[in-house]
């Protein structure tokens, strides 16, 4: 038996935008995802967040899944547009008794709250005054995790400032393919400044307003371990630029006060970083409490002509091209490569010191189907959870301070551009009648919960 460390965190983690639905009950504000599905073409078969699990209305039988499934700890976003619904200025008093009676329905069951205050779904407001384009947002976003932190600062243990902020520049900014849907490679960096400058912000805040001294914050970072594609200079070149753009941009600014030079020197190549400014780095990189990583697949990446025909987004900007290595893939076509995961958290530790670590997101999709017995067999999710956990034990093992895990996700739910077809919970939920049944990997992990191990 590979047994975890005896407070190891076990939860499971979701997000507002892609588990609520009751998209305009109760006061709440348009977000830039109730637009951007509406846009023709965005997203798969036209779906939108409208009703999704229906959460909203069905927390409480979500909450005794969890408690079933043994739990400990759900990691869930605000909906920042229930709280504030033109992003800034009045509060929907409605929004926020919503997120008390889950937080109090979560502690009644014995399951810790983790709250990310951003998982995307900016006010459609916010949008309108630039979006993160714009660097008062961090002021905005200020005003809105001030208004949590004195809601709920007091009860809930554990802060995530921002999820993937990478995927929300570049997603959102960069490549187009996620809300608001721009694409420019400009405003990915100056949007993921912004982000960074929101996060130094809240975190100065949440240590200022102090409103439980037991409790954390930390940021979420969506990483991959990067690698050269063959043997040979160009290649461990391009590995590095590819590691540079979607890691230590963001890791470095929040643990080392500065950007990587390559990267500032790759952007400087077509126009100043004027948007950094006196300051801003010391406001980053606030000592935070944990760092939260998401962790999915691996890159692979080899040189690329950045004129190349098809070439787009950072792979022209950059020069370089992600290939197949031929690996088993998910269905979102992300090749599994778990011992990834084990040299990113020992790259973390070597890298940036000894953080304490959590996987906030961790799984994997497949096409599953309910039986006709009613069962979901969904083996090779149990097959990837069960490969992922052991490399987190090996680094453990290893030394590296992981504090938990978070198996993304408990529900089927909107899987952003790919609306409801691809499937990564370890709850199967139909659509049609909102029925939860617990797939085979959900059984499977409250038995690992329960033996704190593999
Ligand atoms: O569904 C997303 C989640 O919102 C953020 N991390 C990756 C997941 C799977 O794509």
């Amino acid at each position: 038996m590979k047994r975890f460390p005896k407070h190891f965190t076990w939860g499971s983690a979701t997000a507002s935008y892609q588990i609520e639905g009751a998209a305009r009950a109760d006061g709440k504000g348009e977000s830039i995802w109730d637009r951007f599905s509406r846009m023709p073409g965005r997203v798969a078969n036209g779906d939108t967040g409208d009703v999704a699990c229906d959460h909203y209305h069905r927390y409480e039988e979500d909450i005794q899944l969890m408690k079933e499934l043994n739990l400990a700890s759900y990691r869930f976003s605000v909906s920042w547009p229930r709280i504030f619904p033109e992003g800034t200025g009045a509060v929907n008093q409605k929004g926020l008794d919503f997120y008390k009676r889950v937080i109090d329905t979560l502690m009644t069951n014995g399951i810790t709250p983790a709250i990310t205050l951003y998982h995307w779904d900016l006010p459609q407001a916010m949008q309108d005054r630039g979006g993160w384009m714009n660097r008062d947002m961090a002021e905005y976003y200020l005003e809105y995790a001030n208004r949590m932190f004195t809601e709920f600062g007091d009860v809930v243990p554990s802060w995530i400032t921002l999820n993937e902020p990478w995927v929300v520049s570049y997603l959102g900014y960069g490549s187009g393919e996620h809300a608001p849907g721009y694409t420019d490679m400009y405003a990915h960096f100056q949007a993921a400044h912004h982000l960074l400058l929101a996060h130094g912000k809240a975190v100065a805040s949440f240590r200022e307003l102090n409103r439980n001294p037991d409790s954390r914050i930390g940021i979420t970072l969506n990483m991959n371990s990067t690698y050269p594609a063959k043997e040979g200079e160009a290649y461990e070149r391009a590995a590095r630029l590819w590691d540079g753009f979607l890691n230590r941009w963001f890791c470095d600014p929040v643990f080392k006060a500065a950007y990587p030079q390559d990267m500032i020197d790759a952007y400087e190549r077509y126009q100043p970083v004027s948007f950094i400014k006196e300051g801003d780095l010391q406001q980053i990189a606030q000592p935070i409490d944990f760092l939260g990583l998401n962790y999915y697949s691996t890159a692979h990446m080899e040189p690329a002509e950045s004129g190349e025909a098809g070439l787009t987004g950072a792979n022209a900007f950059l020069g370089v091209r992600g290939v197949s290595t031929g690996r088993v893939v998910t269905d979102m076509g992300w090749e599994i490569q778990p011992e990834g995961l084990y040299d990113l958290l020992t790259r973390i530790k070597r890298d940036y010191g000894d953080v304490p670590l959590y996987i906030t997101e961790n799984g994997a999709a497949y096409p599953d189907h309910v039986d006709a017995d009613g069962q979901v067999n969904d083996d090779e999710r149990v097959d990837y959870l069960h490969q992922h956990l052991a490399a987190c034990h090996q680094a453990i093992e290893d030394g590296v301070d992981l504090r938990g895990y978070y198996v993304w996700s408990l529900l089927d739910n909107f899987e952003w551009a790919f609306g409801y077809d691809k499937r990564f919970g370890i709850v199967h939920v139909d659509y049609e009648t909102q029925k939860r049944t617990p797939k085979k990997s959900a059984y499977w992990f409250r038995d690992v919960i329960r033996n704190n191990g593999l």
